[in-house]
């Protein structure tokens, strides 16, 4: 059984599963307003996602979400931590009612989800020891140094970025979460660390014994937006109606602000174009 939540809404919720789901069926914004919140999934990476010791879920993409959902009769939104790879089958067995995390668009997660228009268009770079000794700059020159180690976190973007450029397994080194990447390159078991930029600037601004480089040219562009179980279609739609209104407004503007996004760069970017991304 669902632990905290009201028996009635668990039962309400979770009455008929979508076929091959675990997910409740029926209109997944019908559920938000009876129950007055969703369940998102986020990883607690700022910028992106932030769970405050209260509880309270924040970052760019659960604000951008809870502003959208209040327009439409959703009251609140409700953080459950879960790690990315983890993600999608949370959403699949009706653990979450929709994943805010940064989960960046590609083929395969596309495939799986239903995407709405993008809120986030950012960029990747690697953490590396200070002064950048192997000069790790590219993905590029990780291929060309087989005696290179890489962190990633499992099942993230960035380990897919690495196994679509046919880097191998044995330059690639799994961490959980982003504190152990660093703390490996601290520790010098891996020569850097790959992860969104901003993620990474935004530790560098406590944690001095990495630097981070420069976006990395030869990655694929990250981008993202809430993603809702593949059924919900029709909800998605009346989403996206919504946020393409906020996202010409001065709150979508504000909330990128805060969080360091630069609010322009989703602006006429379309999930289609998003889900090409291999992987
Ligand atoms: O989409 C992903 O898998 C990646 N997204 C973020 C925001 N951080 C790391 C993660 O691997």
């Amino acid at each position: 059984m669902a632990v905290g939540i009201p028996l009635a809404d668990w039962l309400s919720g979770c009455t008929f599963t979508e076929p091959g789901t675990g997910a409740p069926k029926g209109s997944v914004l019908d559920r938000g307003r009876r129950q007055g919140y969703l369940r998102v999934a986020v990883f607690n990476e700022p910028p992106y996602t932030k769970l405050e010791v209260d509880g309270t879920v924040t970052g760019a993409e659960p604000d951008v979400l809870r502003a959208v959902l209040q327009q439409l009769g959703i009251g609140d939104i409700r953080g459950a931590r879960i790690e990315y790879d983890a993600m999608i089958p949370a959403l699949k067995s009706g653990q979450v009612d929709v994943i805010a995390a940064g989960l960046f668009m590609k083929q395969s997660r596309c495939a799986e989800v239903a995407y709405t228009e993008p809120v986030i268009v950012s960029t990747e770079s690697f953490a590396v020891p200070p002064g950048n000794p192997q000069n790790i700059t590219t993905i590029q020159v990780v291929l060309d140094n087989p005696a290179l180690k890489i962190a990633v976190l499992p099942g993230g973007f960035e380990e897919g970025i690495l196994i679509a450029a046919n880097v191998p397994q044995s330059q690639r080194v799994i961490v959980r979460d982003n504190v152990s990447g660093v703390e490996a390159l601290a520790a010098g078991r891996v020569n850097a660390f790959l992860l969104p930029t901003l993620s990474l600037r935004g530790m560098a601004e406590v944690n001095k014994s990495f630097e981070v480089t420069d976006p990395i040219e030869d990655a694929p562009a990250t981008g993202s937006g809430a993603a809702f179980e593949k059924s919900q279609t029709d909800d998605v739609a009346k989403y996206n109606q919504v946020l393409a209104e906020f996202k010409e407004g001065q709150e979508f503007a504000d909330i990128m602000q805060k969080w360091g996004f630069d609010a322009d760069a989703a602006l006429g970017v379309t999930a289609e174009e998003l889900c090409k991304a291999e992987g």
